[in-house]
């Protein structure tokens, strides 16, 4: 291959200086000075409001609680929670001492937290009472904090109150190097199970800084700015995007523990929230509910939407109801860091983008476009493979180099296993995805995790799950099914073993028993040839 004929897509805003040297935790409150007692996160449920200060102060007494639980640097703590200020001040404490967060969806089952808390080598887990029936068997080998406090007489529990009443002045020096990993999502990537994606200091420092930091942010918060953090903080595009952006640029950070359009037009009017990343199924909702409108919604100065496809249509149709938001899109990817391109009409000096476009690359970093057939890269208006190289990627896979080498090649190229194109004004466009991964609400449905769990049952022989277009979800899983010989099992039957394993997103929407699963002579499964069968029922 010769190297000249790589077309290489760079941001057409200059590069930054980006203070990647710096621990996460350190260049989240590198400017705190200035708003030190303006609110840092307000709970929209309690409507406590915690200043920058009081967030600095109680991360660092988390992190000496932490410690004085056995977490040391390299150790790896479990956040199971809904959107609250533990959440932030978890995460924080953990940054503090070199430690690592692996975030879960607190409505995962069992066997899915057992996964990745075992996966990841888990020492403690941080949740509240409701879900620890879900993790007591994992008792003998974490420690369990619970952040509401309702720990019966007899429960081994810590209340969060001994880590966040812990003595801050006995926070330990450590030495914590950029390339250490300090979040650890789970993510299934381009195929197979969910794998623990290591993401370093320096990586989302330079994250963090392509999207709010320069002279003209692409992102453009301000502190004066109020954020609704609805999306859930478990994800990578909320931790990242809301609250380590938010925290960085000075921002108020509104935490919602699930989405409600009622409560979200009250407390947008009641606290005046200004910036609003949603993803498209809530721009749906919000598109097409009569009784929301521009009066409900009027300080909304910017909707951002990522982690699902939004289409022209849909963008189009907000944009009416909320003429005084600019509305636009994020792409991005767990293992990418996350964000790959971003409305370019968020920066500071914005320039506008196309309705359903992605936004155009993100600076300091590099994108390329990729023929799936030929490996070469291709010019402006070619869809290929959208590949990412840059310092904000991650790491690797947790014990995976097989799965790490698979994704990131040897130049450095992250591949995302998403079909796009870069048009004559930079912007990025996603038709397509050649992964396995389907998504449900901008909600990960790994189908091996399915198949494997299908196989599992004994009047299974084999089975392959796809995604089925959704008009609300976006895509739900399908799954096809090879009954094993002599077997009669049904449909419901099928999908009740599989709703009781696993998170509500996951559930097969429907069975197709057939007689043989296509696949190619290595064994792959052929599931282009099962989503052109799909489309033809
Ligand atoms: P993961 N349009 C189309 N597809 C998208 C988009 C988008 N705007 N964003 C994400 N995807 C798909 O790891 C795409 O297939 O991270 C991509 O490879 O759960 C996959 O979702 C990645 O799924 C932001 C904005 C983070 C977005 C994100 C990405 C989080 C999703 C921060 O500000």
């Amino acid at each position: 291959i010769s190297m000249d004929q790589e077309t290489i897509f760079r941001s057409k805003l200059p590069d930054i200086y980006i203070p990647d040297h710096l621990p996460l935790h350190s260049y989240c409150f590198q400017h705190i000075q200035e708003f030190s007692d303006k609110p840092c996160i307000i709970d929209g449920i309690t409507e406590k409001v915690y200043t920058y200060a009081d967030v600095e102060l109680t991360s660092k007494r988390v992190a000496v609680g932490l410690r004085d639980l056995g977490i040391r640097k390299g150790h790896v703590i479990m956040i199971l929670l809904p959107n609250s200020p533990e959440f932030a001040f978890s995460f924080l404490g953990a940054s503090y001492l070199g430690a690592m967060s692996t975030t879960a969806n607190p409505y995962y089952t069992p066997a899915e937290i057992k996964k990745q808390a075992m996966g990841s080598g888990v020492r403690v887990i941080i949740t509240e009472s409701c879900y620890v029936p879900k993790i007591k068997d994992l008792e003998h080998n974490v420690k369990i904090v619970v952040i509401d406090e309702l720990v019966d007489e007899h429960s081994t529990c810590i209340p969060f109150s001994q880590l966040s009443s812990a003595d801050e002045r006995k926070l330990p020096e450590v030495e914590i190097s950029p390339d250490d990993v300090v979040a650890l999502p789970y993510s299934s990537g381009t195929t197979g199970l969910p794998k623990g994606v290591m993401l370093t200091h320096e990586g989302l420092i330079t994250s963090v800084a392509q999207q709010v930091d320069g002279e003209n942010p692409n992102l453009y918060f301000r502190s004066d700015d109020v954020l609704l953090c609805v999306l859930p903080l478990f994800h990578i595009y909320s931790l990242n995007s809301v609250l380590l952006c938010g925290l960085r640029a000075g921002s108020t950070i509104l935490l919602m523990r699930k989405f409600d359009l009622t409560k979200v037009v009250e407390l947008v009017g009641k606290y005046r929230v200004t910036i609003a990343p949603f993803v498209p199924p809530i721009c749906i909702e919000i598109a097409k509910n009569d009784m929301v409108g521009m009066c409900n919604l009027l300080n909304i100065r910017m909707v951002m939407s990522g982690a699902a496809p939004m289409g022209k249509e849909l963008e189009d149709k907000l944009k009416e109801k909320m003429p005084n938001a600019v509305l636009g899109q994020g792409y991005g990817m767990t293992e990418a860091g996350p964000v790959i391109s971003m409305c370019p009409g968020f920066a500071k000096h914005p320039t506008q983008a196309k309705s359903g476009s992605c936004g155009t690359i993100v600076r300091n970093a590099e994108l390329k476009v990729m023929d799936p057939e030929t490996g070469f890269s291709l010019g402006r208006n070619l869809p290929g493979e959208i590949c990412i190289r840059g310092p904000q990627i991650m790491k690797g896979y947790l014990n995976d180099p097989e799965a790490t080498s698979s994704t990131i090649d040897l130049e450095g190229w992250l591949h995302t296993g998403d079909i796009g194109y870069v048009d004559d004004d930079d912007e990025v466009f996603i038709v397509d995805r050649v992964k396995e991964l389907i998504k449900f609400k901008g909600f990960q449905v790994p189908p091996a995790e399915l198949e494997s769990l299908l196989v599992s049952h004994p009047c299974i022989a084999d089975a392959a799950v796809i995604p089925q277009k959704d008009e609300v979800a976006g895509e739900v899983p399908v799954a096809f099914v090879v009954k094993a010989s002599g077997s009669d099992i049904t449909e419901d039957a099928v999908k009740e073993f599989i709703s009781k394993q696993v998170v509500f997103y996951k559930r097969l929407q429907t069975v197709y028993f057939v007689h043989a699963i296509p696949k190619s002579p290595s064994g792959k499964i052929l599931r282009k040839d099962l989503r052109a069968r799909l489309s033809s029922f």
